[in-house]
């Protein structure tokens, strides 16, 4: 099953677009890999920057209940209306479909009413803790473009931790704290993402927005994605170039927003007053109806397709890369290390295509490099800040990074980051380059880079 159109229709359009009109309607789209130009040698293939689109990635997840018997309905049992202790005529039976809530009904597509959802068993065993694990997993990197979105049947819990994992599950770190009294119940102040800056974005916090028990009339809880882009994008999220160039530079804030699995820890269910009544403990319980997570593949800027296949989700990677995420060079083009794609420079990036190994071209490479002498270099300058290292700073324009002191520019470059045309500064360039010169940096876009590195060092994650 394909997550985007069909590439060579993106191809048309942007070819046909760019006869048009200097930049695509929309910038920063980033939806075509390659497309075709015509130059002094014929017609050629231009490589770009390009990502799959976003998508509702609950359709690929797996879900995981800890403790496994937590759902309710085996044995059989009935339970309370939250708000009445004495309506407690609803019945869960696993055995019976129509009264079942197995963990499946957080994500169908449902009418309005009634919800369908997932219900843990109640709270019979108090003081001992009613808690759960609801763990998601999609066995591939994903990253988040949108606020995930729980809807509670029940009330929202008074304690609940989402946390995530960018490692398969091997380790998970807090994403946000939710209670009622985030000083009780995790000792953090309360805050909210309004709360929050560019230069705090990553910071867990914990919210009380979410958990004030089931007498609002609103049951969902937000991870508020939209609102951390809106520091770098705007209210709106109209100047998506600013974002991009932040992404594009700021391995910490990519990250942030890169996901393998999602764990939400539901650990104190709504209460609803301040002393659990313990004579109707069948009043307290969790229940889902509905869990949004949307996103699209993290293939590295080089793939727009992203394949589901065989229950697992796989970049179809351009550019000559390959792996599940594009994270490497194919074989026989490993001419230079493999380097993501970049945003920059807006709106069609810098593919850093794969190239053909040395030894499958039987030729040394084309690039002109001048070695320079690493050894008084690194002995004469040991606390010189990186110019280029590969989370951070990129070479442009298929440069490489020397030991992090200095980027080596194919010829047809110069620069610090190899972002601009040699040609350009001895006022050498033919007069019909304009369409088919590969982009340059923009430095402009680099510049507020520096700002956030300089407090990139404290933050949380
Ligand atoms: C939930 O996961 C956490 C680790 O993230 C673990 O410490 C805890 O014991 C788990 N809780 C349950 C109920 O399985
Ligand atoms: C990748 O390799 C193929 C040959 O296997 C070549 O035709 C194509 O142009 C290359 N693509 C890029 C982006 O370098
Ligand atoms: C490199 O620099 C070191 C220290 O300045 C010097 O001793 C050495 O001879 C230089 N090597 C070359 C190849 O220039
Ligand atoms: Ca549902």
């Amino acid at each position: 099953m394909y997550l985007s159109r069909f590439l060579s229709i993106h191809a048309l359009w942007v070819t046909v677009s760019s006869v048009m009109q200097p930049y695509p309607l929309v910038w920063g789209h980033y939806d075509v890999c390659k497309t075709q130009i015509y130059t002094e040698e014929g017609k050629v293939w231009d490589y770009m920057a390009c990502q799959p689109e976003s998508t509702d990635m609950t359709k690929y997840l797996k879900v995981k209940l800890d403790p496994p018997d937590i759902t309710c309905g085996d044995p059989p049992e009935t339970f309370c209306a939250m708000g009445n202790p004495y309506m407690c005529n609803n019945e869960c039976d696993a055995s019976t479909p129509e009264l079942a809530h197995p963990p499946e009904l957080m994500f169908d597509f449902e009418g309005r009413h009634p919800s369908t959802f997932w219900q843990s068993a109640t709270w019979k065993e108090y003081p001992k803790p009613l808690q759960v694990n609801i763990t998601l997993s999609w066995s591939k990197t994903i990253e988040l473009t949108d606020n995930i979105v729980i809807t509670f049947e029940s009330g929202r819990p008074d304690q609940m931790i989402l946390e995530k994992s960018l490692d398969y599950g091997r380790t998970w770190q807090p994403y946000q704290y939710y209670a009622t009294d985030c000083l009780d119940a995790f000792h953090m102040d309360p805050k909210s993402v309004k709360d929050l800056s560019q230069h705090t974005v990553l910071e867990i916090i914990c919210t009380e927005e979410y958990s004030t028990g089931y007498m609002t009339n609103s049951k969902i809880i937000h991870f508020e994605i939209k609102d951390r882009f809106a520091f770098f994008a705007g209210p709106w999220l109209r100047n998506m170039a600013s974002l991009y160039g932040q992404l594009d530079t700021t391995k910490k804030l990519r990250d942030f927003f890169t996901v393998t699995d999602l764990r939400i820890r539901l650990l104190r269910p709504a209460v609803g007053e301040i002393f659990v009544d313990e004579l109707h403990l069948a009043r307290y319980f969790y229940a889902i109806s509905d869990i949004k997570v949307h996103g699209r593949c993290k293939c590295n800027l080089h793939a727009t397709v992203c394949v589901y296949d065989n229950s697992k989700l796989t970049c179809e990677c351009e550019h000559n890369t390959t792996g599940p995420d594009c994270g490497k060079c194919k074989k026989n083009y490993q001419g230079r290390p493999w380097s993501p794609g970049s945003y920059l420079p807006i709106p069609k990036g810098t593919a850093n295509t794969c190239i053909p190994s040395i030894s499958s071209i039987g030729n040394p490479p084309k690039f002109n490099r001048i070695w320079p002498n690493i050894s008084s270099l690194e002995v004469s300058n040991p606390k010189q800040a990186n110019v280029c290292d590969n989370e951070l700073l990129h070479c442009q324009n298929g440069g490489t990074c020397h030991n992090n002191v200095r980027c080596l520019c194919p010829a047809a470059y110069t620069g610090i980051l190899c972002e601009k045309l040699r040609c350009e500064e001895s006022g050498s360039c033919g007069s019909d380059s304009g369409q088919g010169a590969p982009s340059r940096g923009s430095p402009a876009l680099l510049l507020p880079l520096a700002a956030l590195l300089g407090t990139a060092g404290p933050l949380a994650i």
